[in-house]
C-alpha cells in the first residue's frame, strides 16, 4: 500500500498542555511520524493540491486564523506556544475580536492543541497528504495510507481541538465528492470519538459518520459521542455513534466494529475514509481500551472484506515505540 505524508509534518513540536490542573508533555509528538516511516518505510511526498480543498471543509475566517495566529502570539510579546485560556460558549462567530487570546479561545474547545512555530506548515502538509492519499484512491488504488500528523478529527469548520487543526478526513471526504464519489463513508476507529468530522457532516445525508470510541461520559472529547447523536436535517440517521467502556478488548470491540461495517454496508459508499487511531493500543499513555496488535490486522480485514476503495487516515496513537508496528499491523489487513 502506498504511505504519503510531507516532511513539514514533524515541524509541529508544541511543548506542553494543560491537563488535570497542571502542565504536562505533549503527547502528540514529532517521533510519531518517525515511529510510522520506520516501520512502513520511507513513502512518497504529499503533492500540493492548494487551498482550495481546505477551504471546502473549513470556514475561510478560521483558516485565516490558523495561518497567521503564531505570527499574532509573537507580535503581541508571547513567548512559546500559543494557547487560549478564554473559551466563549455565546456569540462566538458574530464579535470583532482584536486580541490574540481571544481570536484563540474563540476557534478552540480546549487548552491541549497550542499553536507552535511549525504548526501551519505541518497541518497544511498534513491534509495534503490526505489529499494524495484520495488522489491515489480514486484512480485505481485500493486502499492508501494519508500519514497525517497532527490528527483531525477533532477540528471542526472552524475550531481546533484535542491536537487537531485541519480535518485531514473531512479535507479528503470533501475533495472525492467534488471529484463524483457521491456517496462516502467515514469509519472512526480512534479511542476518541471524531466530533470533529461528526460536527461537519452532521446534515449531510451522503456521508456516512460511524464511530466506536471510549464512552464520553468518561472521556475527552465530552461532549459529543453519545449514541443518541444520529445526525440532523437530510443527515437524519447518517451518524452512527457506538461507544465502549473504559477496558473494551477486542471481545467487546470485535461486535461493535460488525455493527458499524453493517451500517456502511448498507449506505452503499464508493468510497470509504477511515480515521485510524493506533491510540486504542493496550499501552497507550493516555488511552484506557485494551487491544493488542493482532488485533488491527483483524480489524482491518474485516473493514477491507467490504470491498470499497478505501483511504486510511492517521489520526491519534501515544504509544510511540509501538506506534509503527500497529500501523503496519493495521495497513497488513489489505494484504
Ligand atoms: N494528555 C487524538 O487522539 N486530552 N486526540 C488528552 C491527556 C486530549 C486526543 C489529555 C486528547 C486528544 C487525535
Ligand atoms: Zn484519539
Amino acid at each position: 500500500m502506498r504511505v504519503f505524508s510531507d516532511p513539514a509534518q514533524v515541524e509541529h513540536a508544541p511543548t506542553r498542555e494543560l491537563h488535570n490542573g497542571g502542565w504536562m508533555d505533549y503527547a502528540e509528538v514529532p517521533a510519531r511520524l518517525t515511529s510510522v516511516l520506520d516501520a512502513c518505510g520511507p513513502g512518497e511526498p504529499a503533492r500540493d493540491f492548494g487551498i482550495e480543498p481546505i477551504l471546502a471543509a473549513h470556514d475561510p475566517a478560521y483558516v485565516a486564523f490558523l495561518r497567521d495566529a503564531y505570527r499574532q502570539w509573537r507580535a503581541a510579546g508571547r513567548e512559546g506556544d500559543a494557547m487560549g485560556y478564554v473559551f466563549p460558549i455565546v456569540a462566538r462567530r458574530k464579535l470583532e475580536l482584536e486580541r490574540i487570546d481571544a481570536k484563540i479561545g474563540a476557534y478552540s474547545t480546549d487548552a491541549s492543541t497550542p499553536i507552535a512555530a511549525g504548526t501551519w506548515d505541518a497541518a497544511y502538509g498534513a491534509a495534503q497528504s490526505a489529499l494524495t492519499g484520495m488522489d491515489a484512491v480514486l484512480t485505481g488504488d485500493r486502499a492508501a495510507f494519508a500519514l497525517c500528523r497532527p490528527p483531525g478529527h477533532h477540528a471542526g469548520a472552524d475550531y481546533m481541538g484535542g491536537y487537531c487543526y485541519l480535518n485531514n478526513a473531512a479535507i479528503a471526504a470533501r475533495a472525492a465528492q467534488a471529484r463524483g464519489a457521491g456517496r462516502v463513508a467515514i469509519l472512526d476507529v480512534d479511542y476518541h470519538h471524531g466530533n470533529g468530522t461528526q460536527d461537519i457532516f452532521y446534515e449531510d445525508g451522503e456521508v456516512l459518520f460511524a464511530s466506536i470510541h471510549a464512552d464520553p461520559k468518561t472521556d475527552f472529547p465530552f461532549y459529543w459521542g453519545h449514541a443518541d447523536e444520529r445526525g440532523a436535517g437530510a443527515g437524519e440517521g447518517a451518524t452512527l455513534n457506538l461507544p465502549l467502556p473504559q477496558g473494551t478488548e477486542w471481545s467487546g470491540y470485535a461486535p461493535a466494529l460488525e455493527k458499524a461495517l453493517a451500517t456502511v454496508r448498507a449506505h452503499g459508499p464508493d468510497l470509504l475514509v477511515i480515521s485510524y487511531g493506533a491510540d486504542t493500543f493496550a499501552g497507550d499513555p493516555i488511552s484506557q481500551f485494551r487491544l493488542h496488535r493482532d488485533d488491527y490486522t483483524a480489524m482491518a480485514g474485516m473493514i477491507a472484506a467490504l470491498g470499497v476503495p478505501t483511504l486510511i487516515v492517521m489520526e491519534g496513537g501515544y504509544a510511540v515505540d509501538a506506534l509503527g508496528s500497529n500501523v503496519a499491523a493495521f495497513l497488513a489487513g489489505w494484504g
